[in-house]
């Protein structure tokens, strides 16, 4: 009878799309070609997904989820942070951003971010003074709205405000970085007198990346050789090990109960020898099943509120952390699905629903030439062509890493041809290029036809200082 039950609501699942309990996901949108947004909540929506977190309050965007129930976190770029130690910028931040779509109809706000990762070391402590007073003043804002009873801010925060000692590195020695203990002590008490949420990114992707000795299986779910012995507890992954680290940095500041959101986890599928559809697929599964039994960690068992990352991938993300920043997303740009992925934690080999009404550019590639004479300004073509595209599934270890050197070129043509949306003369490269209507995929490498779509604009920033650049390169070829 349990079986027979169990079989319907499988079915029921499958047959709905239906998303476990608690799932979100990041949608990021510093891409060439932005999905209409339309067309993304629809995805949303096929996909079963409840939760979705933004990096900024974009209007397209958040009209897109008007009427969609969809729980929605909004954000204030580490760019605002400063702007908004005054009381009156986060008032008029929450007015036009929050409270504007507090109607029936309007979108299910439930989060504020304040800042992204605003304390990773990175960033040389340049939001260490602006971050809580940000937060402090957002939240005032929110209340003094009279929705801060429902809609709480927080700040999602990189995994490397806690560490355990390198002589103790176990999840129950955790304790925030000393350099900002203070910091991040006031920050979880401002979070425990609003009943907000800690909000943390965890990446064990990134765990196998800083470290060549990092052991493999210790990034996934599916068992390690070597556990982590902790107090009688045995972690036999990273996600564990570190969420419960965080678990006793908070004990140790004495908010050992405040609730956990995980902002960011996943898993990139290009860019590294790491990063490939296979291990995407394994980490995927292996999180999901534990989402669906709501597990939760040693120290934390039961559910927990977790947001994928991201939703698509990003061509225009900076690739300051590795050439894998662009590839995150458990859809490809223009919304297709990369791997099998059962989000209902089932572990059914199932992909996911693809993006529906997506329009292309016509079916035309940008190639190297073969009849071209004068090879000498080919790596100088290349670098340009790279220099304004995405190029990163050329590296070592990437899904275009095996081509000659006209396939590089070729590859690097072609992306920069896209990105231009296929314009006249964007495939010329001083007689190097050509057109063809000849798809130019080979093996793993895709060459890609982009979508019909117009650039974000969260990338208006960064167009103006491309147009710099070209005006500085035309300055430097007079
Ligand atoms: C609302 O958010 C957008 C996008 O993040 C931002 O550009 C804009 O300045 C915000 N509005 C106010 C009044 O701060
Ligand atoms: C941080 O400092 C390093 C070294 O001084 C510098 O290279 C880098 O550009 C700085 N980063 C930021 C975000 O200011
Ligand atoms: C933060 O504020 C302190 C005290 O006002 C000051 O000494 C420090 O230089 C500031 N740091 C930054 C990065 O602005
Ligand atoms: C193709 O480009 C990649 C990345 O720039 C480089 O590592 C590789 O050596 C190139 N291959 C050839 C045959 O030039
Ligand atoms: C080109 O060919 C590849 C590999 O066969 C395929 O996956 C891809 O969908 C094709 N692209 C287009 C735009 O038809
Ligand atoms: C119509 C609507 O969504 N109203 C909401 C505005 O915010 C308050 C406080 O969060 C909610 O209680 C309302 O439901």
């Amino acid at each position: 009878m349990v079986g027979l039950r169990f079989l319907v609501w499988v079915f029921l699942a499958g047959l709905l799309g239906s998303a476990v309990d608690g799932l979100g996901v990041n949608w990021g949108t510093m891409a060439t070609h932005r999905l209409p947004p339309n067309i993304v909540v629809q995805l949303l929506k096929d996909n079963g997904f409840k939760k979705v977190k933004l990096f900024d309050a974009d209007e397209s965007s958040m009209k897109a989820l008007a009427g969609s129930n969809i729980e929605v976190m909004v954000a204030i770029p580490n760019n605002m942070l400063a702007t908004m130690t005054s009381y009156d910028s986060a008032k008029q931040w929450v007015k036009k951003n929050v409270t504007r779509y507090n109607f029936s109809g309007g979108v299910n706000i439930k989060y504020v971010a304040v800042g992204n990762e605003p304390f990773l070391s990175s960033y040389n402590n340049s939001f260490l003074n602006v971050t809580l007073p940000a937060l402090q003043n957002i939240q005032r804002a929110l209340n003094d709205a009279g929705v801060g009873s429902t809609i709480k801010a927080t700040v999602p925060l990189n995994a490397d405000v806690y560490n355990s000692p390198s002589n103790n590195n176990v999840p129950s020695a955790g304790r925030f970085r000393t350099d900002i203990n203070d910091l991040m002590t006031q920050i979880v008490q401002f979070l425990n007198e609003n009943s907000a949420p800690f909000t943390v990114n965890i990446y064990p992707f990134l765990s196998l990346y800083g470290d060549d000795n990092f052991p493999i299986d210790f990034a996934f779910f599916d068992g390690a050789s070597n556990p982590i012995e902790d107090n009688g507890i045995q972690y036999t992954n990273v996600f564990d090990a570190n969420f419960d680290t965080l678990v006793s940095a908070l004990k140790a500041a004495g908010f050992g109960d405040m609730p956990i959101l995980v902002g960011e986890v996943g898993w990139p599928t290009d860019g590294d020898k790491n990063a490939n559809n296979a291990y995407a697929q394994r980490f995927y599964a292996g999180i999901m099943k534990r989402i669906a039994l709501n597990q939760g960690t040693p120290l934390r068992p039961g559910s927990i509120e977790i947001y994928l990352f991201g939703l698509i991938d990003e061509d225009a993300k900076s690739i300051a952390p590795g050439n894998f920043e662009r590839h995150w997303g458990i859809f490809r740009y223009d919304g297709q699905p990369k791997f099998p992925l059962d989000l209902s934690g089932q572990g059914q080999n199932t992909f996911l629903v693809g993006a529906k009404n997506v329009e292309y550019l016509p079916q035309k590639w940008c190639v190297f030439n073969p009849n071209a004479k004068d090879l000498s300004k080919l790596g100088d073509n290349i670098n340009y062509a790279c220099t304004f595209s995405d190029c990163t599934a050329l590296g070592y270890g990437s899904s275009c890493n095996n081509l000659d050197a006209n396939g590089n070129a070729s590859y690097a043509f072609n992306m920069y041809f896209q990105a231009q949306n296929q314009k006249e003369g964007s495939c010329i490269f001083q007689g190097l290029a050509m057109i063809t209507s000849q798809n130019a995929s080979t093996g793993s490498c895709d060459f890609v036809v982009q979508i019909a779509a117009s650039p974000s604009p969260a990338l208006v920033p960064s167009l103006v200082s491309v147009l710099m650049f070209v005006m500085v390169l035309t300055v430097f070829f007079l």
